[in-house]
């Protein structure tokens, strides 16, 4: 069951002049950084807020460390903003499979490492109205 908005994935082009931007604008610190080298990014997680389901709600910056990574194509092609919103889920796998049974093209087979640990897969936007949706576990849930 998918309980919460655990993040909305923004593309920048500079990670650390965006998470000033939303430091001197909002007042939101950044909680955690790091490198997905499988996934091509470099990340901070900027907590918004407790979720009722234990778990929380994040901003997602994301600057690419490859242009041939899916951030990077996306941002060549449309500049910076919205790239995609995770759902999160105390078990990813089995909704991923009740999601695929329905016809959506789930694009992993078994879900990846994503961020603090979590464990992630994604959704095609062409079978979600055009949105990149990703479903979330976090490591606190699995
Ligand atoms: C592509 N399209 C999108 C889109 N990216 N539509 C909405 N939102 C997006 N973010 C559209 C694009 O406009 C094309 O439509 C069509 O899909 C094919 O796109 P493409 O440019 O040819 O790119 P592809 O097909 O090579 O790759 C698209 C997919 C790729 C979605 C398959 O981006 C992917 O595998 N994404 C999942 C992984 C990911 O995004 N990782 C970065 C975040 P038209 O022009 O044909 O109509 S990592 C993360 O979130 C982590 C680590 C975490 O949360 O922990
Ligand atoms: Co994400």
């Amino acid at each position: 069951m998918l309980t919460r908005i655990d993040h909305i994935g923004i593309a920048c082009r500079n990670l650390d002049e965006t998470v000033e931007f939303y430091r001197s604008t909002y007042g939101f610190e950044v909680h955690h950084t790091e490198v997905n080298e499988e996934q091509g990014v470099r990340e901070a997680m900027l907590k918004i807020n407790g979720t009722s389901d234990g778990a929380a709600s994040y901003l997602q910056l994301l600057e690419p460390i490859r242009e041939d990574s899916p951030v990077g194509k996306w941002l060549a092609k449309n500049g910076e903003g919205v790239h995609h919103i995770a759902f999160g889920t105390a078990d990813v796998d089995a909704d991923a499979a009740a999601i695929r049974d329905k016809g959506v093209r789930v694009l992993y087979d078994e879900p990846r490492t994503g961020s603090m640990g979590s464990r992630i897969t994604f959704l095609h936007p062409k079978d979600c109205h055009g949105v990149l949706t990703e479903l979330v576990t976090s490591a606190t849930e699995h």
